[in-house]
């Protein structure tokens, strides 16, 4: 989107040009050197005019850059860590569940692609279990607080030079809001644009990214801290309907902390640049909005409801946006061919020609998918044809943390990094699934090479133990 308005803007310097050029002469006149010698004044002031106008009206109009300064994820301390087995005993202290819910519950587990150490909120390992509001609170304290200080730590920018705060915590959302919490706890300044998005799932991280972006352009030499959370202590669920039970397995704790500048002079100290965010919303489709809902079961008991026809609604999602970036990050060659295959079943009536799906990996080098579950990823691997080594780190997240929400996506471009992947100029795709129904899309292009032992993440003292076989682990 930035890249394609700014090749359009960089055209019109050139066309002021000549016609500046055309009206305050005849152009042979330009070559005769008797006519170089007599200067009209009247003629080089009204061009000089002219040209200091365009590049005022260049500059004015030219979309800032957005660079990715850092980011961090944060790990959660080890006393949080949640084996199935741990899942299943703080499961059982409840005493609400049936023993068929129970059942449920570790199918759930054994297909879920989680490994033995991910991490559950302190309120929910308790025995017995009775989370309350202090205890979310706390719970989102040590994500939030516990990301942006490693995020400060990384960085050489003072919390009063942060212009922009974006907050997005999908199912919580006390008062005083999130974003004043860190307001106050980094004493941030009293002009602070600060926003706090609630409500919006598990996409909500593309979608803060893309707010970010667009105030980026808005207000200049700004820094905008975007921080992603999901706190889930306070919307566990007691009851025993299924379709309500299985985001309850699958949801771990977790967050990231992302510093955003559209300083022009950032860009040797920053890591990456946003090339693109995409945005697609399904909910005027009733399926698509209904497929991930909070509501209350037959015994009013709150959950949030996952409905059958969820991967279906998230495939038809990924498919409406992926026609869209397509034609923005393909190279000409795939472009040709998946026209070409359009051509020949629309104008030839070639029904039995499949739809060329074009290969996203000439596109992208790394792919960072949220890993909201075993089965969202096996969709997306299929519909992108995307091979084992562009899922792994999508499926390392999910296996070690679990289903975090948002941040995910953060977790799963740490890990890339980490494994040493990333190089200058890689370009790396986020892709975001979430309630309402969308899909959000962001591109980036690395502007360095990324030096695995500098780097401070949640993966760095286990990555050697990385990739692992996520078999279907019975458990008791
Ligand atoms: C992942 O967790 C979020 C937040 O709890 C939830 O809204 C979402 O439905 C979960 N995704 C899956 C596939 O369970
Ligand atoms: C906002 O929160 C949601 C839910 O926790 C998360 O999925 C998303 O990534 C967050 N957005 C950002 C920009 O961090
Ligand atoms: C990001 O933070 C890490 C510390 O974890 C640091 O080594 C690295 O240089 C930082 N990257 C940039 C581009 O500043
Ligand atoms: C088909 C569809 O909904 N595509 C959308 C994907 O995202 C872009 C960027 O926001 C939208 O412009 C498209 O309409």
């Amino acid at each position: 989107m930035v890249s394609e308005t700014k090749s359009t803007i960089m055209l019109f310097p050139f066309l002021f040009l000549i016609i500046t050029v055309a009206i305050s002469s005849k152009l042979p006149d330009y070559f005769s050197l008797n006519d170089f010698l007599q200067f009209d004044p009247t003629r080089v002031i009204t061009a000089l005019i002219i040209l200091v106008l365009t590049a005022i009206v260049y500059l004015r109009t030219k979309p800032s850059p957005v660079y990715l300064l850092n980011f961090s994820c944060h790990k959660p301390d080890d006393s949080n860590k949640c084996s199935k087995q741990r899942f299943m005993h703080c499961s059982d202290s409840f005493r609400t569940f049936t023993e068929e819910s129970m059942r449920f519950q570790r199918k759930i587990l054994e297909k879920s692609g989680l490994g033995e150490d991910t991490y559950l909120p302190e309120a929910l390992l308790r025995i017995p279990a009775n989370p309350c509001m202090a205890d979310a609170i706390k719970e989102v304290e040590d994500i939030i607080f516990g990301a942006s200080d490693e995020l400060f730590a990384k960085i050489n920018v003072k919390p009063k030079d942060i212009g922009i705060l974006i907050v997005n915590c999908s199912l919580f959302s006390p008062t005083p809001s999130l974003s004043a919490m860190i307001v106050n706890r980094y004493k941030l300044r009293s002009n602070i644009m600060s926003y706090n998005i609630a409500g919006m799932g598990c996409s909500a991280g593309v979608i803060s990214l893309d707010l970010a972006q667009n105030l980026l352009q808005v207000h200049k030499n700004s820094y905008a801290l975007v921080v992603s959370v999901e706190c889930g202590t306070l919307s566990s669920y007691r009851g025993n309907e299924k379709s309500m039970l299985v985001s309850n397995c699958l949801f771990r704790l977790g967050g990231s902390a992302i510093l955003l500048s559209n300083k022009r002079s950032d860009k040797y100290r920053s890591k990456y640049e946003l090339i693109h965010t995409l945005r697609t919303h399904k909910g005027a489709d009733d399926k698509s909005f209904a497929s991930v809902t909070q509501i209350e079961d037959s015994e009013r008991i709150i959950g949030i409801s996952l409905s059958k026809e969820l991967m279906i609604v998230a495939g038809d999602a990924l498919k409406a946006n992926i026609t869209t970036l397509g034609p923005l990050v393909l190279p000409v060659s795939e472009k040709l061919l998946f026209l070409g295959t359009l051509i020949a079943r629309k104008l030839f009536m070639m029904k039995k020609l499949k739809p060329y799906i074009p290969d996203f990996k000439l596109a992208f080098e790394h792919f960072c998918i949220h890993a909201g579950g075993k089965a969202v990823l096996d969709g997306v691997q299929k519909n992108l044809v995307l091979t084992e080594w562009h899922m792994e780190p999508s499926r390392m997240t999910l296996y070690r943390f679990g289903n975090i929400s948002s941040s995910s996506i953060w977790y799963e471009l740490a890990y890339t990094e980490a494994k040493g992947r990333v190089k200058r100029g890689d370009r790396v795709w986020q892709i975001g699934f979430g309630s309402g129904f969308k899909c959000n899309s962001a591109v980036w292009k690395a502007l360095r090479n990324i030096n695995p032992d500098e780097e401070k993440s949640p993966w760095m003292d286990e990555i050697q133990s990385f990739p692992v076989d996520v078999p279907m682990e019975k458990c008791t």
